[in-house]
C-alpha cells in the first residue's frame, strides 16, 4: 500500500514541490504542501524540507503565504483563476495568488524535524523566521473581529471552499457576471462534485475586489469576513509547534505559548456553541448555525478545555464517527446534506488525519485506531481519491490526490 502511495507522490513531484493533482490542480497549493511534507518526511527528509521551503519562497514581503504558487512551466490557463487573474508577482518573478490557506505549516515543519533531527536543525534555522512572519501577518492584519481570532476573507482561504457555513455570509456577495470567466475545474471533475456556478461567480467577485484593492486587508471593503474554527485551531497547533522549534533553536518559546493560550481561550469563548465550534460572521457579529467538520478540528488543540464535549459531538448523530466512512464534512442531519458535493457532505482524508491526531492527543486510542484502519483501507481502495461518499465510499473528485497519498504514508509509518 505504501509503495503505491509513494508512487503517487513521485508522479506528482515537479522537482521542488508536489502538485495536488496533475489534472485538476497543476500548481503548488499552500496547505496541501504542508500535508504532503508530513508524508514525505518518511520517504525523503530532503524532499519534505524542499516542499516546505519552496512554498516559503513564494511568501510575500508582508509575511503572507499565498494559497497558490504558480508553476511557470504550466500553461497560464490550465487552472482558473490563474496568474493572469491574480496579477501578483514577487520581486524574483514568482507568480502567486493573493489569498491564504490554513496555517498548518509550522506543525508540518516540526513534524519534519522530528522525523530526522540530525539532518533538520539547519532547516529549522532557515524557516523559523519565515513562519514567525507568516503568523505575524495573520495576527496583525487579520484580527478584524476584535476578539483576537484570525478572520478569513474568502471561502477558498478556509480550504473548504463551498462549506455550507459560507452560504449565509456569501449571500451578500453579488456574483461576477456569468460569461466573464471560464471555469477549468469542471473539465477534470464532474460538475455535481464541485461548487455551483453561482458560488463560483461569488468566489471570483470576492477575489477580484481584494485584488483591485492591492490585497490590502485594511483597504478592501470585505464583503466576506469569517472566524473559522479550523483555521484558528491550526494556527494554535502551529504556535505550539513554533514554541518547540524555538526551544530547539535556543530562542524564547514563551511568546508562542502565550499566544497559543490566548487564542485557545478566544476560540472557546467566541466559537463554541451546542457542543461544537461554529464560524462567526465578523460583519454581522453572529455565529453561523451550520455544523461542519471544521467545527471538530479543534480536537487537535492541546489542552482544549471542551474536548470531551467535542468528542461526544463527533460520536453523536451529526457526524457518527465510527459508523460512517472517515468523518463527513457536514452535519448528517442537515436537510441540505449532500454526500457527493465537495465540502457539503463527503469525507476527506486531511480532516480525518487531523481528527485522528486529536484522538491520539486525547488518548482515545480505540477510536483513533478504528479511524486509522478505515483511512488506510479507503485510501487504497479508492485510488487515493480526493473525497468520498461517507456511506458508500464511492470516490469523488481527483484520483491520485497527493495529500491522500502523503497522509497514508504517515499513518502507515
Ligand atoms: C481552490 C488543492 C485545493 C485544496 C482545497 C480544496 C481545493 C481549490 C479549488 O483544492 O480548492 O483553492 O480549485 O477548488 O478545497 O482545500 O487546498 O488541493
Amino acid at each position: 500500500m505504501t509503495d503505491n502511495a509513494v508512487r503517487v507522490l513521485e508522479e506528482n513531484w515537479t522537482g521542488h514541490s508536489t502538485v495536488p493533482s496533475r489534472a485538476l490542480y497543476p500548481h503548488q497549493w499552500s496547505w496541501d504542501s504542508a500535508f504532503i511534507a508530513i508524508g514525505l518526511r518518511h520517504v525523503s527528509i530532503g524532499r519534505a524540507q524542499t516542499e516546505l521551503e519552496s512554498l516559503l519562497r513564494a511568501q510575500w514581503p508582508d509575511g503572507r503565504i499565498p494559497h497558490i504558487a504558480f508553476a511557470p512551466s504550466v500553461p497560464r490557463d490550465a487552472y482558473f483563476p490563474g496568474p493572469d487573474f491574480w496579477q501578483a508577482r514577487l520581486a524574483d518573478g514568482t507568480e502567486t495568488s493573493g489569498i491564504v490557506q490554513p496555517p498548518i505549516h509550522a506543525l508540518a515543519a516540526w513534524l519534519t524535524y522530528q522525523a530526522d533531527p540530525s539532518d533538520s536543525v539547519g532547516f529549522l534555522e532557515r524557516i523559523y523566521p519565515r513562519l514567525v512572519a507568516w503568523h505575524g501577518y495573520l495576527r496583525d492584519r487579520r484580527t478584524f473581529g476584535g476578539g483576537g481570532l484570525v478572520a478569513i476573507v474568502h471561502p477558498w482561504e478556509s480550504g473548504m471552499d463551498n462549506s455550507p457555513a459560507w452560504d449565509l455570509p456569501l449571500a451578500r456577495v453579488s456574483p461576477a457576471p456569468a460569461g466573464s470567466f471560464t471555469r477549468r475545474d469542471t473539465d477534470h471533475a464532474a460538475g455535481a462534485d464541485r461548487p455551483t456556478d453561482l458560488d463560483y461567480g461569488r468566489y471570483v467577485q470576492l477575489a477580484a475586489t481584494y485584488r483591485d484593492h492591492g490585497y490590502g486587508d485594511r483597504e478592501t471593503p470585505h464583503a466576506f469576513a469569517v472566524e473559522d474554527p479550523c483555521f484558528n485551531a491550526l494556527l494554535i497547533s502551529s504556535e505550539h509547534a513554533l514554541a518547540e522549534i524555538a526551544e530547539v533553536l535556543g530562542r524564547d518559546p514563551e511568546p508562542h505559548r502565550r499566544y497559543a493560550a490566548a487564542l485557545t481561550e478566544a476560540l472557546v469563548e467566541r466559537l463554541f456553541e451546542d457542543g461544537i465550534f461554529r464560524s462567526r460572521d465578523v460583519l454581522s457579529g453572529d455565529l453561523i448555525p451550520s455544523d461542519t467538520v471544521a467545527g471538530l478540528i479543534p480536537l487537535v488543540v492541546p489542552g482544549l478545555p471542551v474536548a470531551d464535549e467535542l468528542l461526544a459531538t463527533a460520536l453523536g448523530p451529526r457526524f457518527r464517527l465510527g459508523e460512517t466512512r472517515l468523518v463527513p464534512s457536514y452535519d448528517l442531519t442537515a436537510p441540505d446534506f449532500d454526500p457527493g458535493r465537495y465540502w457539503r457532505g463527503p469525507s476527506w482524508f486531511n480532516t480525518a488525519w487531523l481528527i485522528h491526531r486529536g484522538l491520539i492527543n486525547l488518548n482515545q486510542t480505540g477510536y483513533a485506531e478504528a479511524l486509522r484502519a478505515d483511512f488506510l483501507t479507503l485510501a487504497e481502495s479508492t485510488g487515493y481519491t480526493e473525497y468520498l461518499n461517507p456511506f458508500t465510499a464511492t470516490p469523488h473528485g481527483a484520483q491520485n490526490f497527493s495529500w491522500t497519498a502523503a497522509l497514508t504514508i504517515d499513518l502507515k509509518s
